[in-house]
């Protein structure tokens, strides 16, 4: 069987997922898709594949058994919400939303329909070396996870397109998700510093230094650097009771020569994290030819957009702002059972 599939936002990630659904992956054609901008949905489209005037339009063909969200992160409720009404499973980019009241609408939608429709694109709960590093922890022989160190480096983002706001609601989005998976735990509270501003962002918020406190009591720190200029760099290293579990520099190919020993460095997500947007797609089809969606859910985007927010108000009072969630709906499973 192919699932049938609709892509709305063909920008830079819309257009490396239509690559991977038409040359990569198998059981799944890109039958339409639209974007505000028309001429770029018409230059990306596949062969065959049509190109919709709206959203809605996509949303509600019959063509369409699936549909796959890459547009902005303000425009993602609306078409979440279209996507719920007409039972279609639907893969959203992060972020989930960006308001806590847009999370909460799109939850209660879901819960109402009854089956889990939506997966949220965070993409490193498929990667293989935050898999294994995760299987680590949770095999428990270091003991328990105390702190997580997280580091977050892009060389370089969109300049006037990537405000001062987005290193924490755009790009911690991918922290909090991944601290969350990794220690099976909820952020309780955020603490935001702003180190000395970095010359080469101008005037953007940039670098900054976040602490998550978890629930159990273990720390996050993040470091979030979006102008780093060297390249895209993800680090994680978690000390627990009895030892200590760190992910390996990618790429693994280590290379010495008469300029001394080293790793290349990825340029960005779209190199860095290849295999684990396959492996997230791939698990994505599989469920949704079934009519339902496993992985990353909307009570994970809701968790991280309570980060982001939280963390917005912190650089404010440049206290602990505290996150409370309302209780998990039974459809998104028990807390501990936090697998991708
Ligand atoms: P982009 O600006 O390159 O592309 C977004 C596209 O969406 C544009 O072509 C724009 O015209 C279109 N668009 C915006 N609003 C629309 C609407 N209402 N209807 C139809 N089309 C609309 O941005 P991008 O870098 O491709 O990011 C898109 C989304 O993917 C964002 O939510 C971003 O956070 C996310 N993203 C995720 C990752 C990841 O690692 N998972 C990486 C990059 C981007
Ligand atoms: C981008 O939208 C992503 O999701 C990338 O994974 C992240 O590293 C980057 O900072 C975001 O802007």
């Amino acid at each position: 069987m192919t699932l049938e599939v609709g892509i709305i936002g063909t920008g830079m990630i819309g257009q490396d997922h239509i690559r991977r659904l038409t040359k990569v992956l198998s059981g799944v054609e890109v039958v339409g898709v639209t974007d505000i901008d028309q001429a770029r949905a018409a230059a990306a489209a596949p062969e065959g594949a049509e190109v919709f005037a709206t959203p809605a339009a996509l949303i509600s063909s019959e063509k369409v058994q699936a549909v796959v969200i890459c547009s902005w992160g303000p425009a993602h409720e609306e078409q979440l919400l279209a996507a719920i009404a007409a039972g279609k499973p639907v893969f959203c980019e992060k972020p989930l939303v960006t308001s806590e009241a847009a999370a909460l609408r799109v939850m209660e939608a879901e819960v109402a329909f009854g089956r889990r429709l939506v997966q949220v694109g965070f993409m490193r709960r498929f990667d293989a070396d935050y898999r294994r590093l995760k299987a680590v922890i949770d095999g428990g022989k270091l003991g328990a996870p105390l702190m997580f160190h997280s580091v977050h480096r892009n060389a370089s983002v969109p300049e006037g397109l990537y405000t001062s706001e987005m290193p924490l609601n755009d790009t911690l989005v991918h922290d909090a998700d991944i601290s969350r998976w990794l220690l099976s735990d909820e952020v309780t509270g955020v603490e935001v510093r702003v180190p000395r501003r970095s010359s080469r962002g101008g005037e953007l918020r940039d670098p900054v230094f976040v602490l998550l406190h978890m629930a159990s009591g273990a720390l996050v720190d993040v470091e979030i650097s979006v102008n780093i200029a060297y390249g895209y760099d993800i680090r994680g290293e978690v000390s627990c009771e009895a030892g200590v579990a760190a992910l390996p520099n990618r790429p693994a190919t280590v290379i010495s020569d008469s300029n001394g020993i080293r790793q290349a460095i990825p340029a960005d997500w779209r190199e860095r994290f290849i295999e684990a947007y396959d492996q997230e797609f791939r698990e994505w089809i599989e469920a949704a030819s079934e009519g339902t969606a496993t992985g990353p859910s909307t009570w994970d985007g809701y968790a991280a957009t309570l980060v982001a927010d939280a963390a917005l108000c912190a650089v404010a009072s440049r206290g602990l702002e505290p996150i409370s969630m309302i209780a998990k709906p039974g459809l998104y499973g028990p807390l501990t059972a936090m697998a991708a």
